[in-house]
């Protein structure tokens, strides 16, 4: 089955509030996905991905009641480190994961809305250009920017991409934007969510690595 179908993200509750687990278990999908890219660029992405979703789950895993929603982790680190918080533990580690949950967003919605170079039908370019100048590229230095400048290269065409999404299986592109849209409606909700919890406990903040 394809990501877009195995890796769907909960509803939300009216409150918004995110329940850990559930999240965990959605966004710990989305690494695997890098390696369908076949560069070796995406091994950066995938390993930066992964270790902010260790750090949020082992914060989780010291005590899985106490952490109940991801505004419960927010709330008890605010408590127990002061000073040093939000640069600290899970808050950190879940305000760069909530980027690059964006950047995936941006880019997903701008192929659902049809957006493309009409000189290069098959580049997904200025899809991505669009999400890294929405989501992160304010928040890089110079040498992570040539980062991204490299992975661009290495950025599939827009017909291997989709087809990646499909997990490999013959699908039309309108099938599989089709299923991009539905995959959307709670993933969406849910970073719109963490962020507006960021910004709710001024939790965010905006130093450049
Ligand atoms: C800061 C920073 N993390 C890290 O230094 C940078 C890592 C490399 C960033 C490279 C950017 C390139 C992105 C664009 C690639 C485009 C190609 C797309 C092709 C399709 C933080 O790191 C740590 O995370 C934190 O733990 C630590 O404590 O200051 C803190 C200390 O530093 C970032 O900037 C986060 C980068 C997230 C990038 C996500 C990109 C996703 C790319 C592709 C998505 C493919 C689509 C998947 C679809 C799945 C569908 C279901």
């Amino acid at each position: 089955m394809s990501i877009l179908l195995e890796g769907r993200f909960k509803e939300l509750p009216p409150d918004k509030s995110i329940d850990t687990k559930a999240f965990l278990d959605s966004v710990s999908r989305l690494p695997a996905f890098f390696d369908c890219l076949g560069s070796s660029v995406f091994s950066v992405i995938k390993s930066d991905i992964n270790g902010n979703i260790t750090k949020i789950r082992n914060v989780y895993e010291k005590d899985p009641a106490k952490h109940v929603t991801l505004r419960h982790i927010l709330e008890a680190e605010r408590e127990e480190h002061r000073g040093e918080w939000p640069k600290v533990g899970a808050t950190l580690a879940l305000m760069w994961l909530k980027r690059g949950l964006r950047f995936i967003q941006i880019l997903l919605q701008s192929l659902a809305d049809g957006e493309r170079d009409e000189n290069k039908p098959n580049y997904i370019h200025t899809n991505i250009k669009k999400a890294y100048e929405q989501a992160l590229k304010r928040y890089h230095g110079w040498v992570v920017q040539k980062v991204f400048q490299a992975a661009l290269l290495a950025a599939p065409y827009r017909s291997n991409f989709l087809k990646a999404l499909s997990n490999g299986e013959e699908t039309t592109e309108d099938d599989c934007l089709e299923k991009v849209r539905q995959f959307l409606v709670n993933y969406t909700a849910t970073v719109d969510a963490i962020y507006e919890m960021y910004t709710h406990l001024n939790a965010e903040l905006d130093y450049t690595v």
